[in-house]
């Protein structure tokens, strides 16, 4: 063999060498990009060939141009699934008190149902009445549970005005409007609990706020959102000018996470007609040693629209006797333990509507309770011994979300 030709082979295997070398390095880029796409950013192919061996850089806010230019390239519809995951973690934390809160102010006139759908606001929000701030991430997720029979006017008044605000304090929510069937007598309680269980396996929200429809927040600087604590939003009302009517009132709008919802069991199932349930609420709060918090008075203040006593919420002659038992009765009588059908669910324009249909002897049964009637508490029988539920399973049900029955 000439020297030419060993030559001209040596230059042939060198050529070969480097072409393998280029081949393989670019496959290992582009293995690198997609092992990066869900989590970080996606370097150059450059820095890519470059950093391989290193730890990726965890994505930062001030990265994200180059991670979007980067995706649109190839447009996948995988990716731009990813890029929306990405731009939602990515994004910055909504403000605790925005810029955009007005304090307090005045309601001149009350809206219309024709005006409430007409809103500019409101075109913001999706059906079901949900939303969700389309420039930052809300720390939590809020669902307002409206136990509702028959005081349209008032919803309507509510509900848009509650859009207003709770987009103001930039928070993403839902708002659900939980109408008990008739016949059966109005429970509040149960009403609630029903709304939680049902908004939970919906939108899984971290916090949960019951809202009587009748009570108008007039000071957006009362942030809805949960605290360390169960907080009590309505501290006085124009019915209550001066502050609370007594230290233990928790009614009107009270605000539970999930965990504390949980942990109180909810509200009691037994209190059909008016009264007793909110005061029943403090002591299942007392008994599992939480404090309450509530904003100062000339924030977490309410216009109570005026209304009769409803025909089908009569006073609730043994609420006393219920409340007494409480702590007691707490682990057994809440979300447990709730026995209702759900025979509507629609997603209306402003709010989640549903209706809810139990029977008082199933619910009270449920409980382990007996029914109090002039009878039977004469004869002391709701003193009697009263069979224990199962709260792990409850518990798990919730955990999942699913909503039982
Ligand atoms: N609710 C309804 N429909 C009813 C009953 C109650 O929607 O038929 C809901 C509603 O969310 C209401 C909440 O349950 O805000 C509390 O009930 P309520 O407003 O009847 O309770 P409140 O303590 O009423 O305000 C007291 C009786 C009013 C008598 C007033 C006399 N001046
Ligand atoms: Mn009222």
């Amino acid at each position: 063999m000439n020297l030419n030709k060993i030559y001209f082979v040596s230059l042939q295997i060198t050529a070969l060498c480097l072409f393998i070398t280029m081949a393989y390095m670019s496959s290992v880029c582009y293995k690198g990009s997609r092992r990066l796409t869900r989590n970080y950013i996606l370097p150059t192919s450059r820095s890519c060939c470059l950093t391989n061996s290193k730890k990726p850089k965890p994505a930062t806010t001030t990265d994200v141009p180059s991670y979007t230019s980067r995706v649109s390239l190839t447009n996948t519809s995988e990716q731009s699934r990813n890029l929306k995951w990405d731009q939602t973690r990515l994004m910055k934390k909504c403000q605790v008190q925005p810029n955009s809160l007005l304090g307090r102010f005045n309601i001149t006139k009350y809206v219309t149902a024709a005006e409430v759908s007409n809103n500019q606001t409101n075109m913001k929000v999706k059906y079901g009445g949900v939303y969700r701030p389309s420039n930052c991430v809300s720390e939590q997720t809020v669902a307002i549970i409206i136990p509702y029979r028959d005081r349209e006017e008032h919803l309507n008044i509510l509900v848009n005005l509650l859009h207003n605000i709770l987009q103001r304090q930039q928070l993403q929510y839902g708002i659900y409007v939980v109408e008990m069937a008739l016949p059966v007598q109005f429970n509040r309680g149960l009403l609630a609990n029903a709304g939680f269980l049902n908004a939970h396996s919906i939108g899984n929200y971290s916090c949960y706020i019951i809202h009587d429809v009748d009570l108008i927040p007039v000071n957006d600087h009362n942030i809805y959102k949960c605290g360390s604590s169960p907080k009590h939003l309505s501290v006085t009302n124009t019915k209550f000018p001066h502050g609370l009517p007594y230290p233990e009132y928790v009614g009107g709008v009270i605000a539970l996470s999930h965990e504390q919802y949980i942990k109180v069991n909810g509200f009691s199932n037994l209190f059909f007609g008016w009264g007793g349930e909110d005061d029943d609420l403090y002591k299942r709060m007392e008994a599992s040693s939480m404090i309450i918090e509530r904003p100062p008075v000339h924030t977490g203040t309410y216009i109570a629209l005026p209304h009769k006593m409803d025909s089908s919420n009569p006073p609730n002659p043994y609420r006393d006797v219920l409340m007494s038992q409480s702590a007691l009765r707490k682990d057994r009588d809440g979300i447990t333990s709730v026995q209702f059908s759900r025979k509507a669910l629609e997603f209306r324009t402003l709010y989640t509507w549903m209706l809810i249909d139990c029977t008082e002897s199933e619910v009270i049964q449920n409980v382990g309770h007996v029914k109090l009637t002039q009878e039977t508490f004469m004869q002391g029988k709701h003193l009697e011994k009263q069979p224990l539920f199962n709260m792990k399973r409850v518990v798990k049900v919730v955990q999942r979300g699913k909503v039982e029955p």
